[in-house]
């Protein structure tokens, strides 16, 4: 990774949009629990954790999935775990000066009751994914109370798992009232929403029309490693508001201008985007340059700092030396994430004014109401 030590790029209140809790949490808090629960890790310490677990090269899907397989069986099916990783989190986002903060998560992947197949090589427990979304919601509430981030979290559907999807979007429902702002579809990019024949009413198609009509807000992991089609399908077909990465959507120039216009907000991650092999190294070539230039809706996110060995600092400085980003732009695009955030339009409102009075600009929203 980049230096992230010396001065932060951008010394002002930030705004995360794609950030996943299960690739944020701590080292040290996996080896803690694991010998809690006299958990086996792959290796002892903190050290030689931390080692295995963070990406220095680019890698393959498999690769990355055997990051998570380190330490997932530590957290999942865990009451304490699973509230101790969502406080932290908001420490941390603390710490980073983020202001606002959506994270993500597939509560299945956390169970260990009530899901099928049982997730990291688990022995049944009692904790659904019902529980996992409570647990999750609590450490958060928690955390927002001690220091003063704004949490907000968004339910994952994976791409290989259909049969879950429904009960992804039932407890985006359930929840609604304790935090939970929207739905995402993740995981293995190369799988269609509706690849799965004989599984017609358990499509992610269903499930993201089904969020449609119950309101519920829709991010979508499109053409980061699968191309500008996905992000077609992604926007007509799945009806996302915003879309995870988005980098390949410039393949298809027609989309990418259909996108500016209908201004379609991207969460950019630059330094995963090279690690997970998305993007060619050199960030100087990135296509995040383009959507720069054009002006386009997005945000800068670390979407698993744990795994990258990052903080949202470290993008931030990362833009700043090799895509020439500018106190503006980290203002403009961090305006831009607040307006593209999943909060009700009331409390989007307090953001932006929060926002505009920490940047030192003009009260828009007061400006707008004048003007008008
Ligand atoms: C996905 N996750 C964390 N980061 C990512 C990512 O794509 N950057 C996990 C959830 O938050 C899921 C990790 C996982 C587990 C099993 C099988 C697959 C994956 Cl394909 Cl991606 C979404
Ligand atoms: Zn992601």
């Amino acid at each position: 990774m980049a230096e992230t030590n010396g001065k932060p790029a951008f010394d002002k209140p930030k705004i995360e949009l794609h950030v996943h809790l299960d690739g944020a949490i701590r080292i040290k808090t996996i080896v803690e629990v694991a010998k809690r629960r006299g958990i086996t890790l792959p290796a002892n310490g903190e050290d030689k954790m931390r080692e295995l677990v963070i990406m220095h090269e680019p890698a393959t899907l498999t690769e990355f999935l055997g990051k998570f397989k380190h330490y997932m069986h530590a957290i999942a099916g865990d009451r304490e775990a699973i509230k101790r990783i969502a406080y932290e989190f908001v420490e941390t986002k603390a710490e980073e000066g983020v202001m606002y903060v959506e994270a993500r998560y597939s509560p299945h992947l956390l169970a260990n009751k009530g899901v099928d197949p049982l997730p990291w090589d688990q022995e049944p427990g009692d904790i659904t994914p019902a529980d996992v979304v409570a647990l999750v919601n609590q450490g958060f509430k928690e955390g927002e109370k001690a220091f003063k981030t704004k949490v907000r979290s968004i339910l994952c559907c994976m791409r290989h798992m259909p049969n879950w999807s429904m009960e992804v979007v039932e407890l985006c429902k359930k929840y609604r009232q304790d935090g939970v702002v929207a739905i995402d579809l993740a995981g293995d990019e190369s799988l269609s929403c509706e690849s799965y024949p004989g599984h017609n009413t358990h499509t992610h198609t269903h499930t993201h029309q089904e969020a449609v009509r119950s309101e519920v807000h829709r991010t979508v992991h499109a053409g980061e490693v699968g191309s500008a089609s996905a992000v077609k399908e992604a926007v007509e077909v799945l009806k996302a508001e915003r879309i995870g990465h988005g980098y390949n959507t410039l393949e298809d120039q027609t989309l990418y201008k259909q996108l500016l216009q209908q201004n379609m907000h991207f969460e950019m991650c630059p330094v995963s985007s090279t690690l997970t092999g998305a993007c060619d190294p050199d960030f100087t070539k990135h296509p995040l340059i383009t959507f720069k230039k054009d002006k386009a809706n997005y945000s800068l996110n670390t979407d698993d700092p744990t795994i990258f060995n990052t903080t949202l600092n470290s993008d931030y400085q990362v833009v700043q030396k090799y895509m020439d980003f500018t106190e503006e732009e980290f203002k403009r695009l961090n305006i831009n994430a607040a307006e593209s955030c999943f909060l009700s339009a009331k409390e989007k409102k307090e953001l932006l004014e929060q926002l505009y009075e920490a940047y030192g600009m003009l009260d828009k929203t007061l400006l707008s109401s004048v003007l008008l």
